[in-house]
Order: structure tokens, then sequence, then C-alpha cells
């Protein structure tokens, strides 16, 4: 396998932007080795400069459920650039994703579309403490909110893999206002709500846990939250930038029968393309400016091709069977857990549907601290070794990996055999 391009451009990059990249985890830091510089994809494969192939999973971390470079999906970008690529002002297509993004998830019966995860979450703790009139927000250890001040507080994804989950550059006036508690730890939320709820305008919550690797909830969790909150008058936020659309056509709310007041999208409902929403009741969502006084803008909010994009992949997933996609999953982890046991190697596969982590523990993962038991070193050696046999996995332990449509059982037979030769001298 070379990788001569690759590393020249690493070389050249690295003269460009920190560490060569523009995100961090993407630098193969906490993995090792150098990242490889992708030209082209289709379907479950990506393909590098210098000619390598490998069985994506990690599919632009989460929105190719339908594959790389979908034709249909390609069509309608193109058809939409070529009517004009951004027009600061409303289009009809902004109505239809709306309008196919509520009637999937019915709680949020008005939204605005925003350009990224981030801005998503951003705007979301803006609008339930102007609800609110409170400050005060509560998120949990090691889950992402993306990287706006007061959510990168002991956060997940990049910021854990790097060991900075409370990034510097952060006032300590915005982390003030941020509490943090363990996952799936029902009596400590009960025990701080009680006694500052007063103070709370929201909790903002992954309602699967996909930033420190995957981490389901757990004992009625999800259900039991939202009783709390409702109960003090502190609104629940679903960030569902991970989980909308991935395991059904609607998000975890519509499976784990949970309603949130404030729901965020981002990565499946642009297609690939840059796009985030975040949404809730009517009432709520009159808090924003012009309606309210919460102010919120952007000039390339629901920009034309990134909803066309959106618009076709949602359109696509309203027909399809999400069994096949979880099935094959299941097949696959399950696969990988048997035979790390048959090895006796300390590994445990979690999954929730299409979205899966091998942690190297075998310890049970229910939150950050369990999910930090995990070896890191082992899982640098793993994913190196997956790499080589032309796996393209999550380059962290603390991220999760994704099946798209377009993965076949012969690359799930693949990676099988592959993760058996590797774990073997792991
Ligand atoms: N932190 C992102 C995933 N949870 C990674 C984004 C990227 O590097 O592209």
């Amino acid at each position: 396998m070379s990788n001569i391009k690759s590393k020249q451009y690493y070389k050249q990059a690295l003269s460009l932007m920190p560490a060569g990249v523009n995100s961090p985890v993407r630098a193969f830091k906490a993995v090792g080795g150098k990242p490889v510089f992708i030209k082209w994809g289709k379907g479950s494969k990506i393909y590098d400069v210098d000619g390598n192939s490998y069985i994506d999973y990690v599919l632009s971390w989460g929105p190719l459920i339908l594959g790389h470079a979908h034709k249909q999906v390609i069509n309608s970008i193109v058809q939409a650039a070529k009517a004009g690529t951004s027009f600061g002002a409303p289009t009809a297509a902004e109505n239809e994703i709306a309008q196919l993004i509520k009637s999937a998830m019915p709680g949020m019966e008005r939204m605005r579309l925003v350009n990224s995860g981030t801005e998503a979450a951003m705007s979301a703790i803006r609008l339930a403490r102007s609800y609110t009139g409170k400050d005060k927000i509560i998120k949990f250890q090691g889950a992402y909110h993306g990287h706006s001040d007061g959510l990168l507080v002991k956060a997940g994804s990049g910021a854990a893999t790097f060991g900075v989950p409370t990034s510097s550059g952060v006032p300590r006036s915005s982390a003030r206002d941020t509490i943090v508690l363990p996952f799936n730890d029902i009596e400590k939320v009960r025990v701080v709500i009680s006694a500052g709820h007063k103070k709370i305008a929201a909790v903002i919550i992954e309602p699967v846990c996909g930033n420190m690797g995957v981490v389901q909830p757990e004992n009625k969790f999800l259900q039991k939250l939202r009783t709390i909150t409702r109960q003090y008058g502190i609104l629940l936020i679903f960030d569902e930038v991970m989980t909308g659309f991935r395991f059904c056509f609607g998000g975890a709310q519509n499976l784990l029968k949970v309603k949130p007041d404030i729901t965020c999208l981002g990565k499946i409902i642009g297609g690939g393309m840059p796009m985030g929403a975040y949404g809730a009741s009517k009432r709520i969502m009159n808090c924003v400016a012009p309606s309210g006084s919460m102010y919120q803008a952007g000039t390339l909010s629901g920009n034309p091709v990134a909803v066309a994009c959106g618009l076709k992949t949602l359109r696509i997933l309203k027909k399809t069977d999400y069994k096949k996609i979880n099935s094959l999953c299941k097949e696959l982890c399950d696969a990988m857990q048997k035979m790390a046991r048959a090895q006796k190697k300390k590994i445990s596969v979690t999954r929730f549907y299409s979205m899966f982590t091998v942690f190297f523990t075998d310890k049970k993962v229910s939150d950050y601290k369990s999910a930090c038991r995990a070896d890191t070193e082992k899982y640098a050696n793993y994913f190196s070794k997956m790499l080589r046999e032309g796996i393209y996995c999550a380059p962290s332990q603390f991220e999760a990996n994704f099946l798209s449509f377009a993965h076949t059982k012969k690359d799930i037979e693949y990676t099988i055999e592959a993760f058996n030769r590797t774990i073997t001298d792991i």
C-alpha cells in the first residue's frame, strides 16, 4: 500500500492548517500514522490520492447514509446549482424540506435551517434561555454538541480524543453556566435539578451518545429525564444531529417515544452538504427573531444547493426500509463480538441500530467514565491495521462508526475477516 501522495499533501497541509487539517480528529493524532487524503468516493467505498480503496465506516461522520456520490442525490445538487448557488432570500424548497422534517418529527412545529450541528445546538441553547428567562444548562460528560463556548465543557468527540474536554479560550463566564453530569445517572440529575431548577433553563442530551463512542440510554433514563424536566419547567433539548434519520425516518425521539421540547438536527438532513436545523413548538419558536427577541441569522441558512441535497436524501429515506441497514450492522457487530470472545480479547462492541463502536475494554460501557477505561493504544493499533486491510474506521476510540445503505453483505464479510486477523496480535 503506497502512501507517497498522501504524505506529500500532508506535508504541504501542515504549512497551511493547524496540524494540517480542518477538523482535529482527521489528523490521526489519536491513532498514529499520517492522514490519508481522499480523492473520491462511491457507494460504501472511498479512494485516496494514491489509489488505495477503503470500505468506509466514517461516512463523513454520519451524513452519507445512502453512501458516497448517490446518483439521484448528485443529480439534485447539479440541478439546484445550475439554478444559482445562493440567494439569501426564501426559496420554495426550504418549505418542502421543513414540511418533510416536520412530518417525521411533529414536535418541530416550527424550525430554522442553519449550516451545521454546532449552529443548531448553539441556537437551541439561546432559545431555551430566551424562553425560560434562565441561564444555566445541564449537559452530560463526554457528550459533544459542537464547539460553541458554553457547550465545550467536559465534551466528547475530538475534545475528548485530544484530552482537552474543556477547551482553552472558553471564558470562565461561559463555562460557569454549564453543569456537567454523568450520562445514565438519573439520581444525580434529580438531585441537581431539585436544588437548582430556578436557574436551569435546559438539559441538552444526545439521546443515544455517539461522541464518546456509541453509548445507549439505560433503565428508561430518557423517559425519567423527560418527567423531571417537565416537572420543574426545564426544557429538554435532544441533540439529534447524529441520530436524526439514522435509525428510522425520524429520530431517536420516535423510536424511544420521548418528546423533547427542542430538537437539533444536522448531518443526514443535509445529505453530505452543510446543513443543520433546530425546531420546537410554535410557542417556543415564536421567541426567534423577527417573531421574537432571540436573535439568530445566517447568510447561507437554507442554502438552495444544500437543501436540494438534503431534500433528495430525505425523500429517498422515506421510501426506504431501514431493516436492511440495521440488520447488516447487527450481523457485523455480533460477529466482531463473537470473534473477540473466541480470541479472549478485551473488547466490547457497542451498537445502536446502524451506529457502533469497538471499545478496547471488556467492561460494560455506559457513560464517559466507563468509555475512558478503554485502551486507546490498542484502539490505535487496531485502527492502523484495519486501515492497511482497506477499512476506514473512526480515527478515535471516542467516536461512532456508521453503516450506509450502500454497504453490501460482501463488505461486511470482508470486514469481519479483517477484524479477526487484526485483533489476533493486539
Ligand atoms: N467531531 C466530529 C465527529 N463527531 C468530526 C468532524 C470531522 O472531523 O470532520
